[in-house]
This record gives C-alpha cells, structure tokens and sequence, in this order.
C-alpha cells in the first residue's frame, strides 16, 4: 500500500519524526525527511537505506522560517514533489514555568515551530494533494492540547491549537479525497523533556521515573496504522496513553 510512495516527515532526526522514518521506511515508502540537525538525517537515511534500500531526500530545515519552508518545498526535484503523506511532526516544549513567570523566549519557540511552522508546511503541500486528489495529512498533537496542566500553559495551548488545525483542515478538505489525521499522545520518552528543560537530562529523567512511558515506535505504529486504512476510512483522531497514565496530569509511579 505504501510502496514507493512519498512521505514527508519534519522533525525526522529524533523521537517520533525518527521511528515513523523507520515504520514507514519498513512498509517500502520513500522519504523526504525535514529537521534542523542534518548529520542526524543523514545517518538515519545511511541506515534506512542499508536496511530497507530506502530512498530518501534530505532536507536542512527549519519549520519556524517561512520563507525557507516555501522555497525548499517548492523547489523539490520533480520526483519528489508528489508527496502523498505529510506527517507534521516538528515540535518542541520549552520551559514548565508558570505563565507569570514565562519565558517570552519559550513561547515564541512554541508557537512558531508547533503553529506557524506546521501551518507553513501545511501551506505548502496540501495544495498539490489537493490537485492530485490524493493525500494525507498525519499532525502530531498531544494530550496537553486537550487538558492543560501546571506550567504547560503555551505548550498546551500550541497543542490545542494543532487540534483545532487539524479539524478546520479536515472541514475545509471536505469533497475531496484528501485526509486528515491527528495524533494526540500522552508521555513518550524521547528529547522531548531534555529540549523542554534545555538540557537538563537529571530533570528529564525524572518525568518517566517509575512508570513505562510510551516508546516513539508505539506512536509511529498507530501513525503507520491510520495512514494504511482504505481511502474511505479517515481516522481523525487518536489519543493514546501508556497504561501508567490517565490524563495529562494523572500517572501512577512506582517508588
Ligand atoms: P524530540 O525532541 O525527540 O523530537 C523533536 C523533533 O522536532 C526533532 O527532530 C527536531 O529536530 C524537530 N524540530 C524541533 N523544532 C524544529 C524546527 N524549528 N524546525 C524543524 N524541526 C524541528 O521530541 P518528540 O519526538 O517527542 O516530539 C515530536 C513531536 O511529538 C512534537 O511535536 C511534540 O510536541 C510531540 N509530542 C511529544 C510527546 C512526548 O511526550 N515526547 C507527547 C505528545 C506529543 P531538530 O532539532 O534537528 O530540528
Ligand atoms: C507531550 C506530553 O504531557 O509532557 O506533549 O505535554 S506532555
């Protein structure tokens, strides 16, 4: 069903953006793989191709800068320009402060990677699926964009407007045979929490102690999952948790 074709995956050099390369790669796709750090994309794609002969097309890029998300998007090489899934992946927490006490900083990063960048790429390419008439937009969410919790302020409200992206997008992409899926998980262990307390790996740790965190495979499989359904079938929205976890502020830890 996947076999060669094209998949665009921002934020690909870690975490989950990295393992959906890998399940995607797997099921014969072939990638086009965004993020900032291209030596990371690089290896994943030495990798990918010495274990699935993945063919893959790199790409330095940062979500946040519009006119360079405009220019390499437009300027694929023809045949990687029909891009038949989009997974908007790119995204980062920074900072668990209170709102009063915020980083101004933190926030612009929020909001101009997870919206405006998404937004961005999201310009971009839906207009050639459309054309087309075939295509899939897969945008990660989260758990916080559905509840907010203690000094995720900004994240969360990042988070819940990815939510109310992907269902304007999915009411806009309505006659066609475009589809539209979000994913909204709970805690997954990846850099996520190191990015969020600028490198504070001991602090980081501590967010997964004595529970059994999502891997970034387990999300990645339920991406897979809702991009390989029939063409009738959209899957609009998926909310997975690890069994130690309730809500965004309900986990159970063992001491
Ligand atoms: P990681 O930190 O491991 O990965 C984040 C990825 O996003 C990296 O590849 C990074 O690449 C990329 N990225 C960040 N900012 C930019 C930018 N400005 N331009 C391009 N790429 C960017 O974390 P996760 O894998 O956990 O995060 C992936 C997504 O999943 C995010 O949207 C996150 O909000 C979401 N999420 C994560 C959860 C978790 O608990 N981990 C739970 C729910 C959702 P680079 O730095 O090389 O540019
Ligand atoms: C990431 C999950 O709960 O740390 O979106 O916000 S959480």
């Amino acid at each position: 069903m996947l076999k060669d074709k094209i998949v665009l995956i921002t934020g690909a050099s870690s975490g989950i953006g990295a393992s959906c390369a890998k399940l995607f790669a797997e099921a014969g796709a072939k990638l086009i793989l965004a993020a900032r750090r291209f030596d990371r994309l690089q290896a994943l794609a030495t990798q990918l191709q010495q274990d699935f002969h993945t063919e893959t097309h790199l790409l330095e890029l940062d979500v946040r800068d519009r006119s360079q998300v405009e220019s390499q998007l437009q300027s694929l090489p023809p045949n990687w320009a029909n891009i038949e899934i989009l997974i908007n992946n790119a995204g980062l927490s920074r900072g668990l402060d209170k709102l009063y006490e915020g980083s101004i900083e933190d926030w612009e990063e929020m909001i101009d990677a997870n919206l405006k960048g998404l937004l961005y790429v999201t310009r971009s390419i839906v207009p050639g699926m459309v054309q087309r008439g075939s295509g899939h937009v897969v945008n990660i969410g989260s758990i916080a964009g559905r509840q907010a919790y203690p000094g995720g302020n900004v994240y969360c409200a990042s988070k819940a407007g990815v939510r109310a992206i992907s269902e304007g997008l999915k009411q806009d992409l309505l006659g066609t045979p475009v589809r539209v899926t979000e994913i909204e998980p709970g805690l997954v262990e990846t850099e996520f929490s190191i990015v969020r307390f600028h490198g504070d790996g001991d602090r980081a740790g501590k967010v997964y102690e004595g529970l059994t965190p999502l891997t970034p495979d387990d999300v990645a499989d339920v991406v897979l999952f809702c991009a390989t359904r029939p063409p009738h079938v959209n899957i609009s929205e998926v909310l997975l948790v690890p069994t130690d976890q309730a809500n965004a502020t309900l986990v159970s830890r063992r001491s």
